[in-house]
């Protein structure tokens, strides 16, 4: 007898995911303001994002010399047809893409939007549909308009929270009825990594810069669920849903201290998604507060609102896994995301030092889902690679197949374990600018982007290897691998 079970159901959603940040370009184009990104330049990105100050924002506004990667992106405000159609060609079900607040509210604080910059996103959107590309939309994906930064204080200040949920209420008056499925921030927990591209804090305006991380992120959880909160009162079509940057963290040893370590630092994490999902401050923050010093500045009615309008599914972006350890002496250490883990010695790594794991994903899933027994979607994951483009203009990514293969077979197995799996959308799925290091060479995309870490190059776009095998994939359902 044939027990063979498909991996997925008929109504996965397949396809890719971008930011906007990262690909548009055209940074002062049709009305759009700066945003918190727009000006690190390349070379000093992973430390400015941790301890950006005022100075340093001054610096880059008066640089003239420097090149700041994200301004001009891979120009997709003005490819975006012709990207589009190869997602259609490659057999998207789905698109993730990011809205840029700047190109909506410019400064942030207008009371009128923006019309062209409505006008480019619904084009955009129009698009996809045309192909029958559902759109799942990121409404911040590591950006807020500077001025809420240099005027407001960002986050810190529960002004963002009227400024975040005018903005939302725009986007879903104007698309609610053709946009099902919206993410409120990208990966909010990161806040703790970088607490300026996420929160807007200036390293130079805080003593505590923990507890600032802290309350801003609380200002967040308030304006995400009152974002959700309008959605439904708008149109009952939308799904909210939370993102989280997720790592799992494996104990180093069964020693019951790396164990207990590891649950720390997975909590850590877990933190941001059992606040949005559950509804309330977790029993174990409280403890962590108390030792830091974190005193959250909270009004009457905002714990209410937290508990009311929960997300109704989860996110995730999924690169690699963690290992805890309670005794690190002599041993190599990373620092990620605020925590100080060491390596795994049982996997390979990308040129980054990113560990490869695709048992993880699987280990992820299931423990999401244990925990919250909510749908869930992975809307980031892949591999950055050094790639350059030989004389044929085919790149044989052999490598990156390879990684995709291995992620997918683990993530139809989740399935099989009986997680409620929406969809998966790689990250990158066309060349963009990195996060972690403003550079265009850290490429994760199925279709390669002639440009190089400086802005030269014509911007062609040629599909890889992966893009043809990645079309059968999503053709065979995630049978054909
Ligand atoms: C996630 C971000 C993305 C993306 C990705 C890869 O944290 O949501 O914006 O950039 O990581 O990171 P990097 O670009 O640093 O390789």
């Amino acid at each position: 007898m044939n027990n063979y079970k498909k991996r997925f159901p008929e109504n996965f959603l397949w396809g890719g995911a971008v930011a906007a940040n990262q690909c548009e370009g055209a940074f002062d184009v049709d009305g759009k303001g700066y945003s918190v990104i727009d000006i690190l330049s390349f070379g000093d990105n992973s430390k400015k994002l941790k301890t950006m100050s005022s100075q340093d924002v001054e610096n880059a506004l008066q640089d003239k010399e420097g090149y700041f990667p994200r301004r001009d992106g891979i120009d997709f405000y003005h490819h975006y047809k012709e990207d589009i159609a190869m997602f259609a060609d490659l057999g998207f079900k789905v698109f993730r893409f990011s809205i840029a607040w700047t190109r909506i509210f410019p400064n942030g604080d207008e009371l009128q939007p923006n019309e062209k910059g409505l006008q480019f996103y619904e084009d955009v959107i129009d698009e996809c549909l045309k192909y029958g590309i559902v759109p799942l939309i990121t409404i911040s994906h590591f950006e807020m308009p500077l001025n809420l930064v240099t005027e407001y204080g960002g986050w810190l200040n529960r002004k963002l929270i009227t400024f975040y949920t005018r903005y939302c209420k725009v986007l879903f008056e104007r698309f609610g009825h053709k946009v099902k499925y919206w993410l409120t921030f990208n990966e909010l927990n990161l806040i703790t990594l970088s607490g300026y591209m996420l929160g807007g804090i200036l390293s130079d305006k805080v003593d505590n810069m923990i507890e600032a991380q802290y309350q801003a992120a609380h200002h967040q959880f308030v304006a995400s669920s009152l974002a959700t909160k309008i959605a439904r009162e708008t149109n009952d079509n939308i799904l909210i849903g939370a993102m989280l940057g997720r790592d799992e963290y494996y104990p180093l040893t069964c020693k019951p201290e790396d164990v207990m370590q590891s649950i720390q630092d997975s909590r850590f994490e877990l933190f941001f998604s059992d606040v949005q999902v559950r509804g309330y401050y977790p029993s174990y923050s409280k403890r962590y507060f108390e030792e830091h010093n974190i005193h959250i500045k909270k009004e009457l009615g905002d714990d209410e609102i937290i508990r009311s309008y929960t997300v109704d599914f989860l996110s995730f972006s999924y690169y690699s896994t963690s290992v805890s350890a309670y005794d690190r002496e002599g041993m190599e250490t990373t620092d990620g995301n605020g925590v100080i883990t060491v390596k795994n010695p049982h996997l390979k790594a990308s040129k980054w030092g990113w560990q490869i794991d695709p048992i993880g994903l699987r280990i992820a899933l299931n423990n999401l889902y244990d925990r919250y027994q909510i749908p869930l979607f992975v809307v980031e994951n892949g591999i950055g690679m050094l790639e350059e483009i030989p004389d044929d203009k085919y790149i044989q990514d052999d490598g990156r197949i390879q990684y995709f293969r291995e992620h997918i077979k683990q993530m139809g197995e989740a399935v099989k374990d009986g997680v409620e799996l929406m969809g998966y959308t790689p990250w990158g799925c066309i060349d963009l600018v990195s996060s972690g290091t403003s550079e265009m060479e850290k490429r994760y995309g199925f279709i390669y982007v002639d440009k190089d870490n400086y802005g030269n190059g014509t911007l062609q776009r040629y599909p890889k290897k992966s893009y043809y095998w990645y079309k059968k994939v999503i053709a065979s359902n995630g049978e054909k691998l």
